[in-house]
């Protein structure tokens, strides 16, 4: 497959995966979502001698600002758990990948690029990144498997808060919660994420496989979770708020919620 919208370069046994649509904040439409299938669930499998793989995003001001919001406005609730679905698919596919995936977080990772971080192994911030589930504020709650793996590495409590809430934080408070690995200056996130993966390709490579596998299998008891967060983001879609979200997004102004 050729890749529109990811950068691949590969050196030294490490692969890093940019996500280039800068002007869009590096928003997943579809196109991206099927590269990072493809790259995650084939072409990376085949790269001789890999050792890790460190995803970022294009410039300086986001990893990854969410889905892209002009794709699913028009979604109706049997085509919106349909998205969010495939998404948690492709995902599971970065969480179960047998090399380290570190994300290299250098600017806003929200909604869906929160996601994103969340479903690598490993996260490393630069000191001007930020971190959110703004979702609710355009009527959703997150589909790619946000609301499951947020609780797993901030716990219930904070969890909870960020969710509702839809507030922001930076990479202080995300490091403070237990979200990300290690705060570096900006522009150092890379090589950080490259360190961590030269020290893990160091050990036993079988072993690295089966301790993701492990720690992965901990969370699989809580599997209906996503599921559950499947069909709830499906029915979000189906609200006259989440229209008037999108809307309100697109448009530059505040929402108006009916609460229908
Ligand atoms: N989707 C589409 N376009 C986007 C997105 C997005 N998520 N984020 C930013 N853009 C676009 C803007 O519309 C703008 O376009 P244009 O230049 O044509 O006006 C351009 O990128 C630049 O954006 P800003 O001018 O807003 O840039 P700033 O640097 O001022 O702000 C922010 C950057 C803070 C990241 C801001 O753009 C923002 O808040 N973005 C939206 C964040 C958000 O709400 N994300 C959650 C999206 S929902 C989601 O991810 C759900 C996941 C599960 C989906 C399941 C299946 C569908």
């Amino acid at each position: 497959m050729t890749y529109k919208n990811l950068e691949i370069t590969l050196e030294d046994g490490i692969a890093v995966v940019t996500i280039n649509r800068e002007k869009a904040r590096n928003a997943l439409n579809s196109e991206t979502m099927l590269e990072l299938r493809d790259f995650f669930g084939d072409h990376a499998l085949g790269i001789e001698g890999l050792k890790g793989v460190v995803l970022t995003g294009a410039g300086e001001k986001a990893f990854v600002a969410g889905a892209d919001i002009t794709e699913f406005r028009d979604l109706d609730s049997q085509q919106g758990a349909d998205f969010a679905r495939r998404g948690q698919q492709i995902f599971f596919l970065i969480e179960r990948f047998h090399r380290p995936v570190v994300a290299a977080v250098n600017g806003y990772a929200l909604g869906g690029g929160c996601e994103l971080a969340m479903a690598c192994h490993l996260r490393i911030a630069g000191e001007k990144a930020f971190f959110g589930q703004p979702e609710v504020n355009l009527g959703l709650i997150p589909g790619y498997g946000g609301t499951q793996r947020l609780i797993q590495l901030v716990g219930k409590t904070k969890a909870l808060e960020l969710l509702m809430t839809a507030d922001v934080i930076g990479a202080n408070e995300a490091h403070q919660l237990g979200l990300v690995n290690y705060v570096v200056p900006s522009g150092a996130e890379i090589a950080k994420a490259k360190e961590l993966i030269e020290k893990i390709a160091s050990k036993a490579p079988v072993a690295i496989a089966k301790v993701i596998e492990s720690v992965n299998a901990y969370f699989e008891a809580t599997h209906g979770g996503y599921v559950a967060e499947v069909s709830a983001f499906g029915e979000c879609c189906d609200t006259s708020d989440f229209r008037e979200g999108a809307a309100a997004f697109l448009e530059k102004r505040p929402a108006q919620f009916k609460g229908k």
